[in-house]
Order: structure tokens, then C-alpha cells, then sequence
């Protein structure tokens, strides 16, 4: 009895171990596909977590309406970087330059010739040609800024408009 036994428990662990073999071969080949996604997956979720740089997004349309015309979606926005899409509704070329206001107002940027004075320009958008878009992104601190249009005889046509970063 004790043999039968015993040569029935060998039957069943070769069965075992042959099955064993058979299991960890199909295993290891899903597995090993498996891995792969996982770790491409986890790459693409940091890249977007490192992204939270909250740049404000303003609107300008130039010459809507009338030529000369300057409007911002919004007159303020909190200090830090702000990008402008500024747009050319018009039907000549234009351009958004952003200079600082002087102390003595938008008038005290104007020049004999008519152009505004833009040597503390701390950034533009140029040569926006008629019906398209430029973007430019800013890293603004608080003050009063005027939004222009330096084109000859734009500035003086009154094509600015005055934006407070605080
Ligand atoms: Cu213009």
C-alpha cells in the first residue's frame, strides 16, 4: 500500500512541474509586453504635471471696426507671464508693441514725428499682417502699460490702448 502511494505522489508532482514549465512560458512572454506600456504611460503623466505654468491669455484685436481701432479682451491682469494673441482685423499691416506708461500719460509718448516713443518697450508683437495672429508671451511686473501700434501715423491715429498688470 505504502509504495502505490508514493508512486502516485511522483505521477502528480511530474504533472505539476510540467505544467509549471508550460505556465511560466506563456507568462513570461505577456508579461514582458505588459511592462512595456506601463512604463511609457508613467512618462507622459510627469511631463504634464511639470506643465502648471499659469500664463494669463489675452485677446487684442487691431482694426476692428476701424482701422486704427485697439481693443484688449480684458484692461488687467495679475503680474507674471501673460501671453498676447493679438490679432489683425484690418486690412493693413499693424503691430502691438507694450511700453510702460510714463508718468505724464499716453501723451508723453509721443514724438515730433507722430510715432510713440517705444525705447522702454519691454516687448512685441511685429509685422502682423491683415488677418493674422502673432502671440507673444511676457513675464510683466505691476504698472500701468500701453498696448500701441508703431506704424507711421498708427500711434497718432490713436491706435493704443492702456493695460494695468497688478
Ligand atoms: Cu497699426
Amino acid at each position: 500500500m505504502k509504495s502505490t502511494r508514493l508512486a502516485a505522489i511522483g505521477i502528480a508532482a511530474v504533472a505539476v512541474t510540467s505544467f509549471g514549465v508550460l505556465g511560466a512560458g506563456c507568462g513570461s512572454s505577456s508579461s514582458s509586453s505588459d511592462t512595456t506600456p506601463a512604463t511609457t504611460a508613467s512618462t507622459p503623466t510627469s511631463t504634464t504635471s511639470a506643465t502648471p505654468s499659469t500664463a494669463t491669455t489675452v485677446t487684442v484685436d487691431l482694426g476692428k471696426g476701424s482701422e486704427f481701432n485697439m481693443t484688449s479682451s480684458v484692461a488687467s491682469a495679475p503680474a507674471g507671464k501673460i501671453t498676447f494673441d493679438v490679432k489683425n482685423d484690418g486690412t493693413m499691416l499693424h503691430e502691438m508693441v507694450v511700453v510702460p506708461e510714463p508718468a505724464g500719460g499716453v501723451d508723453a509718448l509721443k514724438q515730433a514725428d507722430g510715432t510713440a516713443d517705444e525705447a522702454n518697450a519691454v516687448g512685441e508683437a511685429p509685422d502682423i499682417e491683415a488677418g493674422a495672429t502673432k502671440s507673444v508671451t511676457l513675464d510683466l511686473k505691476a504698472g500701468k502699460y500701453v498696448l500701441l501700434c508703431n506704424l507711421p501715423g498708427h500711434f497718432a491715429g490713436g491706435m493704443w490702448t492702456t493695460f494695468t498688470v497688478s
